[in-house]
């Protein structure tokens, strides 16, 4: 309980702390190294929870740490109740939740349920036929006299979804690795395992989940073929499918009954209508959910055709968002996770305006209506790193991409597919925590799984600290802004110039409580004209990336990827 804890606001709202939190997310392969394996560990985000107590953040995301082969980097789980042991072990981790709680600082643990790895023990059971076992995952014989898939559906990954296990003698699905079989959610033992294990570690103190690809978890009845002219074959039979609302309903009786657990579903190809069925307690329940709208339209169907955007589209979709979401549910505010490029590389400039758009972009998200996620390094503006060969690479995602590429003739040599992959490619942001300026960026004292950014030397957690004009301090204010004022976490939004190439504005509103936000998000200078509605005089700067003066004028220029925060006092 926070001392905010069910109390109203000014204006009449009950609080509820996930809506005022900040969530820090942490993707612990590259957070910090304490026994020099180059992969980082449980010790040593716990060295790191003053840091993120002095950032300010309420809540960590914690990215599976779990027991797994690592295929996916951890979302390949093999024992849901132990540890990896690159990351420590259940006491580092027992240790790891009580310095977070000691300092206020919640914990929400990933669940990832859709699918396991081939080296858990259900599947080990399952392939021999187990009679257990024998139909948690999705078994089917193949057509054509079983030589092949059967059916047309592709994995997220590439190629297509089905795999023929010798064992058994039969194809098993996997939306997304070959080692991560999709587990059966028709069948009531596998629902009844995941919410034992679910609230089995709820028993251990947590705070909530993350849940990995929630709305994939229910396939179309009898697995059809999919459109093949679609992006993602088989995509309208897996995304949001038939019984996925019974699944949630259920999931929220047997587990998540208590109200206060933040619970965020990770829902790719739903849209706004979509999440209003599944947060909220007329919908399923959960908190919120990660929509993908914001974070796709800069690429076509495939996201490797990754190409323009316009600030048009982007504040359409944010604002489409904010008014769906805004009377029923909760929206989750984020630009980047491990999942995407870093921000400032995608809708900053991370050269000549690295700090000011990384400024900018954070002000964005801390000023909208919902709940900002800040994923580790963001808050120094850290950017795209550069993968100069296939070598460097380590995701499966964008390994299966480029030798894809080059077997089928869609390149002639990574170089043509180099640009693609260093915009939009996920190990962008997996790249080590940038500590310091020692080497490896003081991540780790041994060799890193995946190379560090080589602006390290520059960009890094002890000079962001030392510079009170840095990314980092900016953060800080915003957190503690949000903190501060109801208005930035409860207050309407309204957009304004929606048809401006490059001004993204809008206002808040929460009773007698008023925000305005003015964002450049451009090089060239703009001019922004205060629209009428607005009463100049009740406005404060609260916040800026540059130095501007204290009041609001009623027409005022914004130099390169400036932001402004006005507020009443
Ligand atoms: O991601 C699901 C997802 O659909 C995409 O974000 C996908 O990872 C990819 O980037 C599409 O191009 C979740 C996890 O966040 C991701 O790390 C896992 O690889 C995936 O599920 C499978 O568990």
């Amino acid at each position: 309980m926070t001392p905010k804890d069910a109390i109203k606001t000014r204006a009449g709202i009950d609080r509820t702390w996930w809506k005022e939190a900040v969530v820090y997310q942490i993707y612990p392969k590259s957070f910090n190294d304490t026994d020099g394996d180059g992969i980082g560990d449980l010790r040593g985000i716990e060295r790191r929870v003053d840091y993120l107590d002095d950032l300010g953040v309420d809540a960590v995301w914690l990215c599976p740490v779990y027991e797994s082969p690592q295929a996916d980097n951890g979302y390949d789980i093999s024992d849901y109740r132990s540890i990896n042991d690159a990351y420590g072990d259940m006491d580092d981790w027992r240790r790891l939740l009580s310095t977070l709680h000691e300092r206020d600082i919640r914990l929400i643990m990933d669940l990832v349920v859709n699918h396991t790895s081939d080296e858990h023990e259900w599947f080990q059971r399952s392939r021999q036929g187990d009679s257990e076992f024998k139909d948690y995952y999705i078994w089917r014989d193949g057509t054509n006299n079983g030589g092949d898939p059967p059916n047309n559906w592709e994995s997220v990954f590439g190629g297509s979804a089905w795999t023929y296990d010798e064992v058994r003698g039969q194809w098993y699905l996997h939306l997304f690795d070959e080692k991560q079989p999709d587990l059966n959610w028709r069948n009531p033992d596998v629902r009844e395992s995941v919410y034992e294990m679910m609230n089995w570690w709820l028993e251990k103190g947590i705070d909530g989940f993350r849940m990995d690809v929630i709305n994939l978890i229910s396939k179309t009845n009898g697995l059809p073929d999919g459109d093949e002219d679609g992006g993602l074959t088989g995509a309208e039979h897996f995304f949001n499918g038939p019984n996925i609302h019974d699944y949630l309903r259920e999931m929220r009786d047997e587990v998540l009954s208590d109200e206060s657990l933040l619970t965020v579903g990770e829902t790719p190809g739903a849209g706004v209508d979509d999440a209003r069925t599944y947060v909220g307690p007329d919908g399923d329940g959960l908190s919120m959910v990660f929509q993908f709208e914001h974070v796709s339209f800069d690429h076509d169907e495939h996201k490797w055709d990754a190409g323009d955007w316009s600030l048009v589209e982007f504040k359409q979709i944010i604002a489409k968002w904010q008014n769906g979401l805004a009377d029923e549910g909760w929206n989750s505010l984020y630009l980047n996770n491990h999942d995407q490029p870093r921000m400032v590389s995608r809708f900053g400039d991370d050269s000549t305006y690295r700090e000011e758009s990384a400024k900018l972009l954070g002000t964005l998200t801390h000023t909208l209506q919902g709940t900002p996620f800040v994923y580790q390094g963001e808050e120094l503006g850290m950017t795209n790193a550069s993968f100069a060969s296939p070598d460097e690479l380590r995701d499966v995602e964008a390994v299966n991409f480029v030798e894809e590429a080059l077997e089928q003739g869609d390149a002639a040599s990574y170089d043509d597919v180099r640009d693609a992959v260093e915009y939009v490619g996920r190990d962008n942001a997996r790249t080590p925590m940038q500590w310091s300026d020692a080497p490896d960026a003081g991540f780790t004292d041994g060799e890193p799984w995946i190379d560090c950014n080589s602006n390290y030397e520059t960009v890094n957690v002890e000079h962001a600290r030392a510079d009170e004009n840095s990314v980092w301090h900016y953060y800080q204010d915003l957190i503690e802004l949000r903190h501060d004022r109801d208005v930035l976490v409860y207050g309407a939004f309204d957009l304004l110039v929606p048809n401006h190439p490059a001004i993204f504005a809008y206002t808040r509103t929460l009773g007698d409580e008023r925000g305005l936000v003015v964002l450049n998000f451009g090089t060239d200078p703009v001019e922004f004209v205060v629209p009428d509605s607005i009463t100049l005089d009740e406005l404060e700067l609260a916040l800026a990336n540059t130095d501007v003066p204290t009041a609001p004028r009623p027409a005022f220029e914004l130099g390169p990827y400036e932001a402004h925060v006005y507020l009443t006092p």
